[in-house]
């Protein structure tokens, strides 16, 4: 991308010495809708700093401001030597019932854990409705925190009923690589999206700023003869992950 690159999106034009937002924080907006509307492509590299500054006509600090808070969000990355580039963003088609180790790896990058807690524990009143279990029965409990190309993407907790999964620690990094050595592979799985703010637990986790956009996506997955294998609550950034999901007209519309 060339400096010229955002006169073509009229960002000179757009930044107000008037208005009483600070510039670097209008240039940081000016950016972000950039990005997220796809006028900066993912992996683009940004010019310099000084092309940027000289091309708006405001300081290099008014530049480094708003670039730094950016990396910082996730929207774009700063490569040692090699200059700053808009972040790639994860895709995951919504219908398919995939993991996240083989939907990282799909992509040509390395899945990676960081455990919180395998434990054993008693059901909870909320795991016991999700898992049809009846009170106090065993679940095996994963926490942890799910990478891509070592960048914390989500952090995730799923519990397991004990009598499919009755060592947690098998479990060194796919839980559907385990399930699926056992033939408890899920075959079909219900989620459930919203958005959220991070949390201050989970931005320290994963590296962000608090307050920042965050999905939340509870999966309950079930073996072919339906028992429910997995509760899953998992908490991705909202700057790195798009869940697409593919339409089709229902057969009934499609004959009126
Ligand atoms: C995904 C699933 C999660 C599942 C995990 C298994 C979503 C929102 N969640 O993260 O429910 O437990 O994959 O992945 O997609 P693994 O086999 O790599 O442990």
């Amino acid at each position: 991308m060339k400096a010229s690159t955002f006169r073509a999106l009229q960002v000179k034009s757009r930044l107000d010495t008037s208005n009483p937002t600070p510039l670097y924080k209008q240039l940081r907006s000016l950016i972000r809708q950039a990005i997220e509307t796809g006028a900066f492509k993912v992996e683009d590299a940004l010019p310099s700093e000084r092309d940027i500054a000289a091309e708006l006509e405001v300081s290099r600090v008014t530049v480094r401001k708003a670039v730094q808070d950016l990396v910082k969000d996730g929207l774009l990355v700063q490569k040692h030597g090699a200059g700053t580039f808009v972040a790639a963003r994860l895709e995951q088609p919504l219908s398919k019932l995939t993991s996240f180790t083989e939907d990282i790896s799909a992509r040509g990058m390395q899945s990676s854990v960081i455990w919180i807690e395998r434990t054993i524990g008693l059901a909870t009143p909320e795991e016991a409705m999700a898992l049809n279990l009846s009170p106090g029965a065993g679940v095996s409990r994963l926490h942890r925190i799910r990478c891509a190309d070592n960048k914390a993407l989500a952090i995730e907790q799923a519990s397991i009923p004990q009598i499919f999964l009755p060592d947690p620690l098998a479990v060194e990094d796919s839980l559907y690589r385990i399930l699926d050595k056992t033939g408890l592979r899920p075959q079909r799985a219900l989620q459930r999206l919203r958005a959220e703010l991070m949390q201050p637990e989970h931005s320290e986790l994963l590296g962000m700023p608090p307050g920042g956009a965050a999905l939340y996506i509870e999966r309950r997955s079930f073996l072919p003869d339906m028992r429910p294998i997995e509760f899953t609550r998992s908490h991705y950034r909202g700057d790195s992950y798009d869940f697409i999901a593919e339409l089709h007209l229902d057969n009934q519309k499609r004959n009126d």
